[in-house]
């Protein structure tokens, strides 16, 4: 196994110009989420000031149950057989809490909630979303029937919502307070596990709308810089659930409370590692408010870090299963589901990583042993720069991941040590990094340049940009004479793939949906071929045997339709038909291109 770092040295700023990229406002992926009609009373909550001691002492749960509804009843004006008890427990500091729902007729009213919590037999707290000063005086109760059957309510709901009816859960009937009174309605679940959607509703049993759900689904968002963007200084922005749920069906966030979850396991670690502190979140909600002035070190700073890193590997773990970075094929998770595959190897993010500088790297042994991305603070500018924020680091990173265990298999991880083969693992991961931070309104000539944030020059890290431009970069085969070093030969294999790109695009158009992997957009095509000649190159593979494995790519995924965009890519800048290993130019197509 061996560490990939995303510079070998700092490249002497060279001078080159990028042009500033368009704002586009595309989001790499949205997950269809209907608003269903919610209502709720709002709470009142309430401290009941204590007697000094109780003249009851300590008292059993009965008792205490029963204290709490003589309470609740007096309280909210309720008569016998107007509350039920829903559930109740005592904690151990011997607190015992009571919550239940008013009834009517028998029936719950399922928004009319409240709680009561004794403690030595008194009352210390309660909660009601009914019957208080603040809500409107005993509503009327309609009668428990209506003139739309269970069936026909479950029927009309499954037709709005697109969402099928979930059987497990026998429907129940149940009065609603919608806002404009108490209905009778039915109540059931509807639910679509590969879509990641569960929902309750209740459907009013005379009209047949929905006009109450809970959604069970956990609501998560993150503030990043969000892809295709690429680095801080084009803002932060707030990305609503974006967990794929095939890719992820356990979501991200294990807790919703910290930047841990089944793909990834995001901290920053002191030297000794005597403290981890996780990027944290509330019910899902990961907010961030990075300054620039301040150091990277600041916890305001750690914390944007933290949940930028989280949101690029987990990006990036969802986008490339949907390409064949699975289970099976060596991915990175804590937990497979029962999908195949060694588990237990979620990438561990080490978020300004203390021992190293102005770097990054990816350690990756064989599946079912987690690796390591190491991510370091840049140090040539005042403040310091964190590399965890120019995105296309760390999906450069993370993409090393992804090349070495689809190259010869996901049970060994020496398929990209030769000199060549690794420098085509560095090709590999700028031109993922390029391709998810590609914008619509791009253009095949325009530098695209990596690492110009962390180091605060316009040139960045590598010799040239990015372009099929070759007065911009003039790379080609026989550059290799000159270039023996990983990064060095890498952005010769990336020109090569950049061509090819390039046709693809220009043919065949630009999605900004990278999640589906079965679109024709040439960005996608091009993902897949790139994705899928990992999975046939051989073992060590040369740019002659990696070429050959993307057109085998293009045979099984797409019949070989891409073929001579891909041959015209490669010999453009001269790995033609009669290229050899010996890495002279040669810029002739196989017949038929
Ligand atoms: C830093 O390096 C030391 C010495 O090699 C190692 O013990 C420690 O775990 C490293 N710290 C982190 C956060 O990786
Ligand atoms: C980045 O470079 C620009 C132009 O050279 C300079 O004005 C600016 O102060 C630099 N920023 C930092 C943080 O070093
Ligand atoms: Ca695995
Ligand atoms: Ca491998
Ligand atoms: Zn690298």
């Amino acid at each position: 196994m061996r560490t990939f770092s995303i510079v070998l040295a700092l490249a002497a700023a060279a001078t080159s110009v990028l042009a500033a990229p368009a704002p586009d406002s595309v989001a790499l992926h949205r997950r269809a989420a209907g608003k269903l009609p919610f209502f709720f009373p709002e709470s009142v909550y309430e401290n009941v000031q204590s007697s000094g001691s109780s003249p009851f002492g300590k008292v059993t749960e009965d008792q205490a149950v029963k204290i709490a509804t003589d309470f609740l009843a007096t309280k909210l004006g309720l008569s016998a057989g107007e509350f039920e008890v829903a559930n109740s427990f005592t904690d151990a500091s011997g607190t015992t809490h009571v919550y239940g729902a008013q009834l009517a007729n028998g029936l719950r009213i399922a928004n009319h909630q409240a709680a009561a919590h004794v403690q030595n037999g008194q009352v210390i707290a309660f909660s009601s979303s009914f019957n208080t000063e603040q809500h409107v005086s005993k509503s009327a109760i309609p009668a428990s029937s209506g003139k739309i059957s269970v069936d026909q309510a479950i029927a009309k709901a499954v037709e709005s919502t697109g969402i099928p009816h979930h059987k497990d859960f026998a429907a129940v009937s149940e009065y609603v307070n919608t806002g404009n009174g108490i209905v009778f309605a039915h109540k059931f679940q509807l639910r679509d596990s590969s879509k990641g959607q569960w929902v309750q509703v209740w459907v009013d049993a005379n009209t047949g709308a929905i006009v109450h759900s809970a959604d069970f689904v956990k609501k998560s968002s993150y503030k990043v810089i969000a892809l295709p963007n690429l680095k801080p200084t084009q803002g932060f922005t707030t990305v609503s659930n974006p967990e794929d749920a095939t890719a992820s069906p356990n979501g991200w966030s294990t807790s919703g409370t910290t930047t841990k979850g089944n793909n990834a396991d995001v901290a920053k670690r002191t030297a000794s590692e005597t403290a981890v502190t996780y990027g944290t979140g509330t019910g899902g909600a990961f907010t961030s408010s990075w300054s620039s002035s301040s150091a990277p070190s600041t916890s305001a700073n750690i914390q944007a870090s933290a949940v930028n890193l989280f949101y690029i590997a987990n990006v990036l773990h969802d986008i490339s299963y949907q390409y064949g970075f699975t289970e099976k094929a060596g991915n990175f998770q804590l937990s497979n589901n029962g999908k195949g595959g060694k588990a237990n190897d979620a990438v561990t993010v080490s978020v300004q990583d203390p021992n190293g500088t102005d770097n990054a790297d990816f350690s990756t042994p064989a599946d079912g042993q987690a690796p390591l991305m190491r991510m370091f603070v840049f140090t040539s500018t005042t403040p310091n720069r964190d590399g965890g924020l120019e995105n296309v680091i760390p999906l450069h990173e993370y993409t090393h991941g992804i090349s070495n265990r689809l190259t010869g298999g996901s049970a060994t991880a020496q398929c990209l040590e030769t000199t060549e083969a690794g420098g085509m693992g560095e090709g590999w991961s700028d031109f993922v990094g390029l391709v998810l931070t590609a914008k619509s309104t791009d253009t095949a000539t325009q530098a695209r340049v990596v690492g110009d944030y962390v180091i605060n020059s316009s040139a960045g890290i590598r010799s040239y940009p990015y372009s099929t431009s070759t007065s911009t970069n003039p790379l080609k085969y026989s550059s290799l004479a000159s270039r023996n070093e990983v990064h060095d030969i890498g952005e010769v294999w990336v020109e090569l793939l950049w061509e090819v790109y390039w046709n693809l695009v220009t043919k065949y158009g630009f999605s900004s949906n990278l999640y589906d992997a079965k679109s024709t957009a040439g960005n996608v095509v091009a993902l897949q071929l790139v994705i899928g000649g990992m999975m046939n190159q051989p073992c060590n593979p040369t740019i002659i045997s990696a070429r050959n494995a993307i057109l085998k790519a293009d045979q099984t995924f797409y019949g070989g339709k891409y073929k001579c965009d891909i041959w015209k890519g490669f010999a453009k800048r001269g790995v033609g038909n009669s290229a050899t290993t010996t890495k002279t130019d040669k810029t002739d197509l196989p017949s038929g291109c």
